[in-house]
């Protein structure tokens, strides 16, 4: 596959794709569900009874100080979990397996881009997490306070999450490839009173320089009083006097004892921003209790995590998928975490197939841009290694197109390990639809079925059933969803539970076939995924018209065979503007400054005009089929996939 080869989206083989794949018993046979008869006996009775259900899974999976009053409240679409209870999460993710068998089991290996590897034990990581938390106490973090984590992929990243669980400080992980206006705005949004970060990562070779793009976030962020700042590069770095501490230097000061606190259900465990369809990232705002429950579940069950599991999430802890797979579920379950600095292809395309090899990685979790992006550089680099370590492959991200699925599945897993694809969203908390792993029969680019106690239904916009295919959304709260968006409770209302009156809408489009099988589509909102990853177009817009030669700005998405969605601009300038050849290059750094290099358009186009509706709106299906197609063909849309999606769309713009 090459960018230039006409794509097909992943809709459009969805639609046509009827392969089934059964477990394979005979190579593993210890999943934790037998067969899918215990399956639907299960989930039927989560879905029953689902109050009792939660109960019984909180109490067989995760240790409370003090058992709850009320399992579940919803007042004003404000959830309360397990309230009365007392549990703390880095207890749990630590404590509670050094206290047994795991004390001396590899709870991290990690592996720098250079090649440096570090293994830390569960014992050694609770002395670390016990001696940030009394750094974090002693720059002034309280219970209730937060804290801005900005970092390369590195041990000292996941230290700092669980330290502020420890003490009951809020985190909020900003990706360290957002640029210092993201991280500025997400600070000040949050209120943040502290800054964790390093003098640099590694990435493709050179250093990226964190504490400079922080210094300059932190010209206006007032409320942040002290910044620890680890040293990982050996950059030079200005360090402010009484505000900026080293790390290394900072916890010598400190013991490494430190008691968790006994924190409530609903104590806020971390603030998580991610786009929607406004110019403003939301800040989701997850709490302790039903979170870790619903991470500990899905680790467990979905990826079948056992004893002897080295298992890798190669996602970075400034996503959801960080947070929810490669910190608190499988640390919650005990599970030996790999982790990997640094840039997926360098020096040579053949890294992660060799660390696979060298580390006997069991499990790998990963996204299809990545997958379709080492399908390109062929399948020399992954026979160059022995995979044989591996035996469950899992995805996330966006839809998997049934080519990269079955490539994953014969190339990597040598037709031996089951593919879980996750369908999840940062609001979800952790996974919702996805197979039982190595007990759910597979179908290529289907998530296929839902988790215990989680009923998603298929809606038109006026909530009745719909057929053919609709808005996916979840029936009924449950324990590991977001709660609000910090700040703005009534934007989570109106997004979440009021788009569809009384279900939670989750802005994606899907299907079910005759199987129940869930198909998701994409994006019905103006959101797009690139490589995995949620920008809103109107935060793209938002940032291109702040350029003094923009006057009005429209993105939209158009399908990419690697990145899953490429990002189109289509601007129109200022009558005063001066058009150059290297005016669309300044936009687009122009972008990139504001947002990160994530947010970089694939292709600027200069208009006279955009395309509007009677009322003002901009006709963004017109667009897109401009941006795919390079012309409108008028209103009818050959490929019947699309024409679900866009009938969907329209439906907004009218
Ligand atoms: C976990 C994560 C959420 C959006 C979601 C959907 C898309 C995620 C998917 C998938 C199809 C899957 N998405 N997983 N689409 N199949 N297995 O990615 O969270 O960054 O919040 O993105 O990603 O569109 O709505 P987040």
């Amino acid at each position: 596959m090459t960018k230039s080869e006409p794509q097909k989206t992943s809709i459009e083989t969805l639609l046509h794709e009827n392969r089934k794949f059964k477990p394979q018993k005979k190579l593993f046979n210890n999943y934790f569900l037998k067969d899918m008869s215990q399956y639907f006996k299960l989930y039927k009775k989560s879905i029953n009874d689902p109050l009792k259900f939660w109960e019984k899974m909180a109490l067989e999976h995760l240790d409370f100080f003090r058992k709850w009053k009320k399992v579940f409240s919803w007042k004003d679409f404000k959830a309360e979990w397990f309230s009365g209870a007392l549990i703390n999460v880095s207890y749990n993710c630590l404590d509670r397996h050094v206290i047994t068998d795991r004390k001396n089991k590899a709870a991290l290996i990690w592996e720098g881009e250079p090649g440096d590897i570090r293994t830390i034990t569960y014992q050694q990581l609770l002395l670390e997490v016990a001696n940030c938390a009394n750094m974090l106490k002693g720059i002034g973090l309280k219970s209730g306070d937060k804290a801005a984590i900005y970092m390369p992929l590195i041990p000292e990243a996941v230290v700092t999450m669980l330290a502020c669980t420890r003490i009951g400080v809020i985190h909020t992980v900003v990706f360290g490839g957002f640029s210092s206006s993201s991280l500025r705005d997400r600070i000040q949004d949050s209120n943040c009173k502290a800054l964790i970060t390093a003098d640099g990562g590694f990435r493709k070779g050179s250093s990226v320089k964190m504490k400079e793009m922080a210094d300059e976030a932190l010209k206006e962020t007032p409320t942040v009083k002290a910044v620890i700042v680890v040293k990982r590069t050996n950059e030079k770095v200005n360090m402010m006097p009484n505000r900026d501490f080293w790390w290394h230097e900072l916890s010598q000061k400190y013991s490494d004892h430190c008691e968790p606190e006994k924190l409530s259900a609903e104590h806020p465990l971390f603030i998580l921003y991610t786009s929607g369809t406004t110019g403003k990232p939301k800040g989701l705002l997850h709490t302790t209790a039903g979170y870790l429950l619903g991470v500990t579940l899905t680790a467990k069950y979905l990826f079948d995590i056992k004893e002897k599991d080295i298992y890798w999430c190669t996602a970075d802890v400034g996503w959801v998928t960080g947070h929810s797979y490669l910190v608190y579920g499988p640390l919650s379950c005990g599970a030996t975490v790999f982790m990997y600095e640094g840039a997926p292809l360098y020096p040579e395309p053949d890294r992660f197939w060799k660390m696979i090899a060298k580390h006997k990685i069991t499990i790998l979790y990963t996204a299809p841009t990545a997958i379709r992006s080492f399908i390109r550089l062929g399948k020399e680099y992954p026979q160059k290694h022995d995979l044989s370590s591996l035996r469950l492959l899992g995805t996330v991200g966006e839809p998997i197109n049934p080519e990269a699925w079955i490539w994953y599945y014969e190339v990597i897993g040598h037709k031996k390990c089951p593919i879980v694809d996750t369908w999840w969203q940062t609001e979800t908390g952790a996974a919702m639809i996805a197979p039982f792993s190595g007990v759910t029969p597979t179908k290529p680019g289907s998530a296929t079925l839902p988790m215990f106690g989680i009923e998603p239904l298929i809606l038109n916009k006026n909530g009745s059933n719909s057929k053919e295919g609709g808005f996916l959304c979840i029936k009924k709260p449950w324990p590991y969803m977001a709660r609000t968006i910090y700040g703005d409770h009534e934007r989570y209302k109106k997004t979440y539970w009021k788009e569809i009156e009384g279900v939670y809408f989750t802005g994606d489009g899907a299907r079910r076939d005759k199987d129940g099988y869930f198909w998701i589509m994409g994006r019905v909102d103006d959101v797009i995924n690139v490589s995995g990853h949620r920008l809103g177009t109107m935060e793209i817009e938002s940032a291109a018209v702040e350029h003094p030669m923009v006057a009005e700005c429209a993105v939209v998405g158009r399908p990419d065979s690697i990145k899953g969605q490429g990002i189109v601009a289509f601007i129109t300038l200022k009558k005063s503007a001066t058009v150059n050849h290297s005016l669309k290059e300044e936009i687009s750094k122009f972008i990139i400054k504001q947002i990160g290099a994530l947010a970089k358009p694939d292709e600027i186009r200069f208009t006279d005009a955009l395309p509007k509706t009677r009322s003002g709106k901009i006709m963004r299906r017109l667009l897109r089929e401009l941006a795919t197609t390079g012309s409108i063909s008028g209103d009818t849309t050959t490929l019947e996939d699309f024409s679900v999606l866009e009938k969907l769309r329209e439906s907004d713009e009218e």
